[in-house]
C-alpha cells in the first residue's frame, strides 16, 4: 500500500543521511517525505540532492522554524493530496528505529492508527535522565486520567495512521505544535471511533544533534488535555 514516512527536520544533517536510506530500504513502497524548517546545517541541500535519483524522496521546505505540530499539518495535506494510503510520524534521530516499520505495517491491517509506546510491557525508553522520564511518563498518567483515552503513551510520535484518520480530521483546526500536537491527533482519532492500536517499541535518546525540547511545549500540553477533554464534552470536537 503507498506509504509516505513523514520526518520533520530542523538540523538533522548528523542523523538524515544514515537514517534515509534505512528507512526507504524496509518496503518498495514506501515514500519518505522531510519537511525541513530551513535548517542553517543545510539538511534540505541534502534532500534536494538525494531526490535528484530518487523519486521515493520528497521535501517541503518552509521558511524558518515553526515547530513540528504545523511541520506534521503541512505533511498531512501533502500526503491526502499525493493518494497515500499509510502515513507515518517518525522523528529524524534515531530515537524511533526503522528496524519497527514492518510491524507497524502489518498492525495497521486491521487498526486505524498504530502508536509506538514507550510504556506498555514496562518502560522501554534508553539514556533519558530520570527527571525526563518522570516527566514523560507522569504526563501520560495525567493525559489518561483527564482526558478518558485509553492510550498509555500519548505524547510519542512514532505512528502510522491510515488515511480515512487524517481525513476526518479537521487539519487546519490543530494548532498544538509539541506533545499536545500527538495527544491531540489520537483524542480526535479515538473519539471519532477509530480503532487505536498501541505497540512497544524502544525509545533510544538521541545521540547526535541538538534537542528542541522546551517548557512551552510541557505547558502547552498541560493546557491541551483540559481543552480536548471540555470541547469533547459539548461536541466542540472537529
Ligand atoms: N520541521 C521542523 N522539525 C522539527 C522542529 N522541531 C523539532 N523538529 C524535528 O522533530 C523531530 C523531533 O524533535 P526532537 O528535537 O528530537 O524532540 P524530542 O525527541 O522531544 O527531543 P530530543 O530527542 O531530546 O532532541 C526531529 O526530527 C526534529 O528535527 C521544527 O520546529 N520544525
Ligand atoms: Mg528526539
Amino acid at each position: 500500500m503507498k506509504t509516505l514516512i513523514i520526518i520533520p527536520t530542523y538540523n538533522e544533517l548528523d542523523n538524515l543521511p544514515k537514517l534515509l536510506p534505512e528507512v526507504l530500504s524496509k518496503n518498495a513502497e514506501i515514500n519518505v517525505l522531510i519537511v525541513d524548517d530551513n535548517s542553517p546545517d543545510g539538511t534540505s541541500a541534502f534532500v534536494e540532492n538525494e531526490m535528484k535519483n530518487n523519486d521515493r524522496v520528497h521535501l517541503i521546505k518552509r521558511s524558518s522554524k515553526q515547530g513540528l505540530g504545523t511541520a506534521y499539518i503541512a505533511g498531512f495535506k501533502y500526503a491526502l493530496q499525493n493518494n497515500f494510503e499509510l502515513i507515518f510520524e517518525m522523528d529524524a534521530d534515531f530515537s524511533h528505529d526503522p528496524k519497527e516499520i514492518p510491524r507497524f505495517l502489518d498492525e495497521i491491517k486491521d487498526s486505524d492508527l498504530v502508536i509506538g509506546s514507550r510504556y506498555i510491557n514496562g518502560v522501554n525508553v534508553i539514556n533519558w535522565p530520570m527527571r525526563r522520564l518522570l516527566l514523560s511518563s507522569f504526563a501520560n498518567v495525567y493525559t489518561r486520567i483527564i482526558t478518558g483515552m485509553p492510550v498509555h503513551d500519548a505524547t510519542g510520535g512514532y505512528k502510522c495512521f491510515r488515511r480515512k484518520v487524517l481525513e476526518s480530521i479537521n487539519l487546519d483546526q490543530v494548532k498544538s505544535n509539541g506533545y499536545a500536537f500527538q495527544i491531540e491527533m489520537n483524542f480526535k482519532a479515538w473519539k471519532k471511533g477509530f480503532k487505536v492500536k498501541e505497540i512497544p517499541i524502544i525509545f533510544v535518546d538521541r545521540m547526535k544533534g541538538q534537542s528542541k525540547m522546551s517548557r512551552k511545549i510541557v505547558r502547552e500540553a498541560v493546557t491541551m488535555v483540559w481543552k480536548l477533554r471540555i470541547k469533547s464534552i459539548f461536541g466542540m470536537l472537529k
